[in-house]
């Protein structure tokens, strides 16, 4: 047996979050990659000033950091990149990609850091070493063929800024403005929604406001699995007597119970804290319906008695307050809790906390943005805080929580497909040249683009962008047909195993890893859920002589692209980052005053968010309550038998990388081919528990789409929703299931129906 295969077993997990299950997760971990003393040591710099960032998640990092500033995925992701394991040519000359098509993400990655640049053989179906300067040449002379608006730059949220930069000034000085981010399937409904209801397209919370806030509005965000590090000041909230009234569909242990691996009375009396005061199993994509009911609640308890909506801040600061107002006091109860699958007590009993709260937090994940409907949920969650003046004064205002460590800093410094995001003015009078003004590709229209045969070329930063995405069973073919795919990565994945007809794998060093370059040893930064940017430099021994930073990777391929430019100096700029730093100052002189030295300010520097002082860049100018068309988010009609799938991430995973087969707080373990039913559902279906069924998409298109082999997990989840993973349920989603105006997959709310084996 593998030391990753164990029995599968599921049952329900009784602990809480963190605690001692945390700790043996990670030793369990530590010992399969086999770290060393070395990643041990490289733990006690994780988020902390003056040590590196860590390269899981975006949750911020405090400037008074705990000893052990790190979480139990954090420390996974740590040890992931630390590995001993290797993938050298040897490897490669062992396997065709054809046989490494069979293996699962887990095995790929696992196998260990890519040590060499490779170059893919289709003689041989082998990628085979090719020297670095020579790939560079040769994907130059390429890229030199082809209509530039036809080529995709996609890149994933953990480059740094000063990669971010140079990656976005390459692809303009080229040609292209398709520059899908990771984003693009993650927070761009943030991006689009907040930004054209409050101006501003980021969160407007200070970390420290977790310390003022008496109240937290919790939607649709898994903080145990995808952000531990926010169990802290959510466990000191509920101490100090914070409600925190949470909406998901399914129960989800850090919002229920942490155990603070930190503190010595949980760990050894097993004692745990309670987190959410009130829990809300809301069907997938029955938000819109909830907050309605809440400000239904909140506007009457207000016309009968007053005092409990903000009068002054609504009449100053917003605009169709009484649109929205008479829309809630008209809405049908019966009609709230169908959609929402509340009752309206509940409703209520969050509308009474609401009412009665001064500063109020609204944190909310993909539950929220992975919607055809996902800007109408977050104009919700806007009208609601608006009501009471719940943004831009201390302890309230909104809290995305974002997925990659860098992710919000990519937009920041111009990976955007989104000509009117970019200073495009400020880029033709820095580096001379005229940038491409047209609206490049999203991820969305990237792939409609690579189905229908229109791209020509893919090149990668980071990411497994092939897997990410939805519609594999289309997608993947159409992939193989690109004429240039180049993959930028430091571990293998499945995007590596799909080459166009010609492909390149260019593995770098990652940002743990002591990045040495002409003026020495080089520092990057990164921005986080608060807008805090801060620098982060890595002290561990490169996994190989033989990588390429990040920079020198792009660099080279510029260089190899485009013709000389002695505005852009390529290679100044790699052997001194800071100098890229200059750069981005000359760039964005407000956000970057200083740069160089504010980078390494405990916590951070802030680089300003104009809603966070009441100022709303908006079209109205002021803050803009909106009414919702629909009272649900999935934008599909209900259907007899049709459910709505939600695409989850288990605990032992980040994204497409599969850390191990134990989904500690589901209590699921041994296996990730699960779908997860609820025990009524299950009856009236005819059912068993561990039976095996397949789910296929239930929308009208001459493809079909489906999964086999899916184990039946009874699971505590509203009426008509199923959970399983993403990324093996991918596959269901069809590439035209994404929000509207942010074009962001619907990952949380795919049509789908059961079907029982024969
Ligand atoms: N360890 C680890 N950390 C990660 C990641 C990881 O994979 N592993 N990924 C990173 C990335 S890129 C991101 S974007 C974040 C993702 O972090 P999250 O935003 O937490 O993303 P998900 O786990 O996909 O699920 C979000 C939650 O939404 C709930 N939900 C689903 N549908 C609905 C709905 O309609 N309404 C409501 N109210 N809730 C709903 C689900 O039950 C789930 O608890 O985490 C980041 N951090
Ligand atoms: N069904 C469904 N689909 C989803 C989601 C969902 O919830 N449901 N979530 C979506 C979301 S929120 C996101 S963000 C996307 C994630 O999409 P991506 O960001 O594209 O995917 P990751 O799995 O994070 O990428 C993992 C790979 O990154 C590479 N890598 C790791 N570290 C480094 C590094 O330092 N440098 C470089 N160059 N490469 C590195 C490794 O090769 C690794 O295999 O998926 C989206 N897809
Ligand atoms: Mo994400």
């Amino acid at each position: 047996m593998r030391d990753d295969e164990q029995q599968v077993t599921i049952e329900p997990y009784t602990g809480p979050s963190g605690g001692w299950g945390s700790m043996k997760s990670l030793a369990e971990i530590g010992a399969r990659e086999n770290v060393g003393a070395e990643a041990v040591r490289e733990l006690t710099r994780q988020n902390k000033p003056e040590g590196f960032m860590c390269v899981s998640c975006a949750w911020g990092k405090p400037g008074h950091p705990h000893v052990a500033e790190f979480c139990e995925n954090g420390a996974k992701a740590t040890a992931w990149e630390l590995t001993s394991h290797r993938i050298t040519p040897d490897f490669f000359r062992e396997h065709t990609l054809t046989e490494l098509r069979g293996w699962r993400d887990y095995d790929l990655e696992q196998a260990g850091r890519l040590t060499h640049p490779m170059r893919y053989d289709r003689n041989t179906d082998k990628y085979v070493a090719v020297p670095w300067e020579e790939a560079f040449r040769e994907i130059g002379a390429k890229l030199k063929l082809y209509d530039p608006t036809k080529v995709i730059f996609y890149a994933s949220g953990r480059a740094s800024l000063e990669t971010s930069y140079m990656w976005a000034l390459y692809a303009r000085l080229y040609g292209s403005q398709n520059l899908p981010d990771s984003s693009n399937m993650c927070h761009e409904t943030t991006s689009v929604g907040l930004k054209k209801a409050i101006g501003s397209p980021v969160g407007t919370i200070h970390l420290d406001d977790y310390d003022h806030c008496d109240a937290i509005f919790y939607f649709g965000q898994n903080p145990g699995t995808n952000s531990p590090r926010f169990l802290h000041p959510l466990r000191s909230c509920a101490k100090r007597g914070v409600e925190i009234i949470v909406f998901n569909p399914l129960k989800e242990r850090g919002l229920e119970r942490f155990a603070d691996p930190q503190n010595p009375v949980e760990m050894t009396t097993g004692g745990s804290t309670p987190i959410a005061t009130q829990y809300h199993q809301v069907k997938a994509g029955g938000d819109i319906a909830a907050i309605m009911g809440i400000m239904k609640f909140v506007i009457e308890r207000d016309d009968e008695r007053g005092g409990v909506l903000d009068h002054d801040f609504i009449r100053d600061h917003t605009v169709r307050f009484e649109e929205v107002a008479a829309m809630a006091r008209a809405a049908d109860w019966a009609d709230l809790e169908r959609e929402s699958g509340l009752k309206r007590q509940a409703m209520e009993a969050a509308g009474a906390v609401y009412a009665r709260s001064k500063r109020v937090i609204a944190v909310y994940g993909m539950g929220i943005t992975q919607h055809v409907r996902g800007i109408l949920n977050l104009e919700m969650i806007v009208n609601l805080m608006l009501l009471r003046g719940n943004v831009g004064k201390p302890g309230a205002g909104f809290g995305p929580v974002r997925g990659h460590s860098n992710v919000q800093g990519q937009r920041t410094v111009g990976i955007t497909e989104k000509p009117e995001l970019a200073p495009l003015d400020k880029y033709a009078e820095q580096y001379g040249f005229e940038p491409p003004r047209q609206e490049g590709w999203d991820t969305v229209k990237a792939c409609e683009a690579v189905r229908d045969g229109v791209a020509q070329a893919f090149i990668q930063l980071g990411g497994n962008f092939f897997r990410a995405v939805p519609d594999h069973g289309v997608m993947e073919p159409r992939f193989q047909a690109l004429d240039l795919t180049v993959h930028v990565a430091t571990k293998l994945n499945r995007s590596h195993l799909l080459p166009g007809k010609v492909s390149y794998l260019l593995p770098c060093l990652g940002r743990i890893e002591q990045d040495m370059q002409a003026s020495g040893p080089q520092a990057v930064t990164m921005e986080d859920s608060f807008s805090r940017i801060y620098g982060s430099r890595g002290k561990a021994t490169p996994a190989a002589d033989t990588l390429l930073s990040e920079p020198a990777i792009v660099a080279g391929l510029a260089k190899a692209t485009l013709p000389h430019n002695p505005k852009v100096p390529w290679d100044e700029w790699v052997g001194d980052y800071g100098l890229v730093r200059d750069a981005i100052e000359e760039t964005y002189p407000e956000m970057f005053e200083r740069f160089n030295e504010r980078m390494w300010m405990p916590g951070g520097f802030w680089k300003g968010v104009a809603a966070t002082h009441r100022e709303w860049k908006t079209e109205s100018g002021r803050a803009e309550f909106n009414a919702p068309d629909v009272l649900n988010a999935t934008g599909f009609e209900e259907a007899d038998g049709r459910m709505r799938l939600i695409t989850l991430r288990s605990n032992d995973q980040f994204n497409t990388t599969i850390y191990g087969y134990h989904d500690r707080f589901r209590g699921i373990k041994g296996t990730r081919d699960v779908v997860m039913v609820n025990p009524a559902e299950m009856e009236r279906l005819g059912l068993a528990d561990g039976e095996e069924v397949s789910l296929v998409c239930d929308v009208e298109t001459d493809v079909s789409r489906r999964v086999d082999g899916l184990r039946v997990v009874p699971y505590d989840l509203p009426d008509g929703c199923l959970g399983a993973y993403y990324p093996e349920c991918n596959v269901l989603i069809p590439v035209s299931h994404h929000a509207r105006e942010s074009f962001v997959p619907a990952a949380k709310s795919v049509p789908v129906r059961i079907e029982k084996r024969a």
